[in-house]
């Protein structure tokens, strides 16, 4: 019997040598139910007193050896496969990119360099809501009752009392509310506004607003202030003018234009002869709106300004459709 085992123990090493060897298949031959080792063991009935625990012992050692040869053979086995696997699905991480890369969009990219000229002059950026009460949007800025931007027919109302700002001036007025001046801040976003898509309008576009308050503010700090977003803007020969305008929120107000940047002034197709090119308005904040946000006017003055960030990408970049700048058409984002 012992010669049996010793037998055993090495034709099953020899068969979990082999190069392919089937380890399931080993397993049932020699250590199954009906498995060359189960049989001895069940011999061992006929064995002497004596002989049973030294055959029974080896028959343990072998079956253990047996079992740790398969085990080893099947975790190195398991090994190889995955090397085998990482070999084959490797990734060239250095291989160049088959992706076109992405462009930042031109109205971001005017939004940034905007907010850069006013932030290098002091002023901080403020955001809020695009969803936005009717006090806010509307009667903190001094605009009466029966004004035509409150028309429905302008403005989307949500409720009676709820609307998409027109404006971002309602940020503005937040701000007055809750910080003491002085007060120097630019609130760029979107606005809304209930009009149809052409070249020139869309009911979604961007609007930046400045607004600075303090004591002994005048209209020559706005004039400096706009100059200098005008040279840094379109170019230093850059010149800027005022035409009186209304707004309920400013008084007085002005229109401001720049020195067309295309011929200098003289006249061209791109300021249509003129000159000049409107591009946004502003004026000394209305005492009634300093007075609605918890400002005392008597102590303090401010002007502001607002322009939409559209116009301005336009002029800037040459671009004659709005829409363009809404499609996403990468061929048109691809020029920026
Ligand atoms: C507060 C007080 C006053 C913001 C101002 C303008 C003039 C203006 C328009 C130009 C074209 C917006 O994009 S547009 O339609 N804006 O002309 N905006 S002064 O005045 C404010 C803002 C906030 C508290």
């Amino acid at each position: 019997m012992k010669e049996m085992l010793e037998k055993i123990r090495a034709s099953a090493l020899e068969a979990l040598n082999e190069e392919n060897a089937d380890l399931e298949a080993i397993r049932i031959r020699f250590l199954g139910k009906k498995g060359e080792l189960t049989a001895v063991l069940r011999g061992m009935g006929a064995l002497s007193a004596e002989e049973r625990p030294i055959i029974g012992q080896l028959a343990n050692e072998v079956r253990a050896e047996i079992e740790k040869a398969i085990a080893e053979r099947s975790s190195a086995a398991a090994e190889k496969k995955l090397a085998e696997k990482l070999l084959s699905e490797k990734i060239d991480v250095t291989m160049p990119a088959k992706a076109e890369i992405g462009h930042i969009h031109p109205l971001t990219l005017i939004s940034r360099e905007l907010e850069d000229i006013f932030v290098g002059m002091g002023f901080s950026i403020v955001e809020g809501p695009e969803v936005e009460l009717d006090y806010y949007n509307f009667q903190a800025l001094n605009i009466p009752e029966n004004h035509p931007a409150r028309d429905t027919q302008d403005t989307f109302y949500i409720t009676d009392k709820i609307l998409l700002r027109s404006q971002t001036s309602p940020v503005q007025a937040r701000t007055m509310e809750v910080q003491k001046p002085p007060i120097r801040i630019i609130s760029p976003g979107r606005v809304y506004r209930s009009d149809a898509v052409d070249a020139t309008h869309s009911p979604l576009f961007h609007q930046l607003e400045g607004l600075v308050i303090d004591k002994n503010i005048t209209m020559g700090d706005l004039k400096g202030v706009l100059e200098i977003f005008a040279k840094e803007t379109f170019g230093e020969d850059t010149r800027i003018r005022f035409r009186p305008h209304h707004f309920p929120f400013t008084e007085p107000s002005a229109e401001v234009d720049v020195s067309c940047f295309a011929c200098g002034g003289n006249g061209c197709r791109m300021c249509k002869g003129e000159g000049w090119i409107e591009i946004l308005g502003a004026g000394m904040v209305h005492p009634n709106v300093l007075r609605n946000c918890g400002i005392d006017p008597d102590v303090y003055s401010g002007f502001a300004f607002g322009f939409g960030i559209e116009r301005i990408a336009m002029l800037k970049y040459h671009i004659d459709d709005m829409r363009l700048l809404y499609e996403n058409d990468v061929r048109f984002l691809s020029q920026f």
